[in-house]
């Protein structure tokens, strides 16, 4: 299987003629010297046959089809790769966007004729996925055999089904899942859809083979209590104001010490943006209050990484044009939820040279 088939070049996951081109074309400029549609391709997939010289890989997964509330998490990767760019972090190889059609979901709830349509469309007719999340888990099966660490970004919560049934799939030992979440995502369907941004994590516990392992973080807004989530899913809850209280070091240690006891070295990371507060968190499909401050984040990942290991990860929910009324914002930019992204990704290329 040939990854450039399925994959576009970065920031080309959005189909645009006309809209965002400068912030494209800087990308281009920045990561191949070029503005250059065809020459950007062929310096993409240049860059794709040295991918396994890079120990960490960027995946961008610009698909908001999968979302319910409010929408804009397709725009994600581009904001998130141009603020990489201002703080020159660059220790990582871009793979590229999976090639997104953004009315589609999961290959499952398309008829034949569709799916043949869209494969044209795609690929000349070959034989392929083509709604986001079929692509990804067939992008991830293929990614997740090598030992480099994978940063997807989202794209809304949907995302992280394929990306963690396909890691598990690759895992030879004993792994954990460790998600930052105001919401529990624990949804067995929405509205008759089991696949979206509100259902991912029930899933992928189903494919765990000790859902204690499955542990969440920053919880707050669900209407149910912690005990009915814990008892009914047999996983892990601490929500934000158990961070407050406790304190977010008190925390971490905590969490390694569950994971430590369990036997688990090895975790992914499902880092959705809104677990942080309004104040540094906006620009996201459903922001809340009384969540974390980055901050409380990375004491969290710095005690949990002191004894066990993020082998990948994804970044979801940064919706970098969504503005909420201003009553809920007091103002805020959307840099402000930049700026908390990119802390967990520094902390994150921090975490993975040191190795
Ligand atoms: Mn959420």
């Amino acid at each position: 299987m040939s990854l450039e088939k399925v994959l576009t070049y970065p920031g080309n996951g959005v189909h645009t003629v006309n809209t965002a081109k400068d912030k494209k074309e800087k990308l281009f400029e920045a990561y191949y010297s070029t503005k250059d549609f065809e020459k950007v391709e062929s310096k993409w997939l240049e860059s794709l046959k040295n991918k396994d010289s890079h120990k960490t890989w960027i995946l961008g997964a610009p698909s908001d089809c999968g979302a319910g509330i409010m929408r804009g998490s397709n725009w994600g990767p581009l904001a998130i790769r141009e603020a990489l760019l201002e703080i020159n972090e660059k220790r990582f190889l871009d793979l590229g966007d999976i090639r997104v059609v953004p009315h589609l979901l999961h290959d499952k709830y398309l008829n034949d004729q569709t799916i043949k349509n869209v494969q044209q469309a795609l690929y000349k007719g070959e034989d392929l996925p083509v709604s986001p999340l079929s692509l990804l888990e067939y992008v991830s099966d293929k990614l997740f055999q090598s030992d480099a660490h994978v940063l997807s970004l989202g794209g809304d919560h949907s995302v992280s089904f394929p990306l963690t049934k396909s890691w598990l799939k690759n895992q030879r030992e004993k792994v954990g899942i460790l998600h930052f979440d105001a919401h529990t995502d624990l949804l067995k369907e929405r509205l008759g859809i089991d696949y979206c941004f509100g259902s991912w994590a029930s899933h992928t516990i189903d494919l765990m083979d000790d859902s204690q392992a499955f542990v969440q973080v920053g919880i707050r807004s669900t209407g149910q209590d912690r005990n009915h989530w814990e008892s009914s899913f047999n996983i892990q809850q601490i929500w934000a104001q158990e961070v407050k209280d406790k304190g977010a070091h008190n925390i971490g240690k905590q969490i390694r010490e569950h994971f430590e006891k369990l036997g688990v070295k090895n975790i992914y990371l499902s880092f959705d943006i809104d677990v942080f507060d309004i104040e540094y968190a906006s620009a996201t499909g459903t922001p809340e209050a009384g969540g974390l401050q980055p901050s409380e984040a990375l004491f969290i990942l710095s005690e949990v990484t002191k004894a066990v290991n993020i082998q990948s990860a994804d970044l979801v929910e940064v919706a970098p044009f969504v503005q909420f009324p201003e009553r809920y914002l007091k103002n805020l930019e959307p840099k402000t939820t930049l700026d908390s992204a990119l802390s967990v990704i520094t902390f994150l290329m921090d975490h993975w040279n040191e190795q």
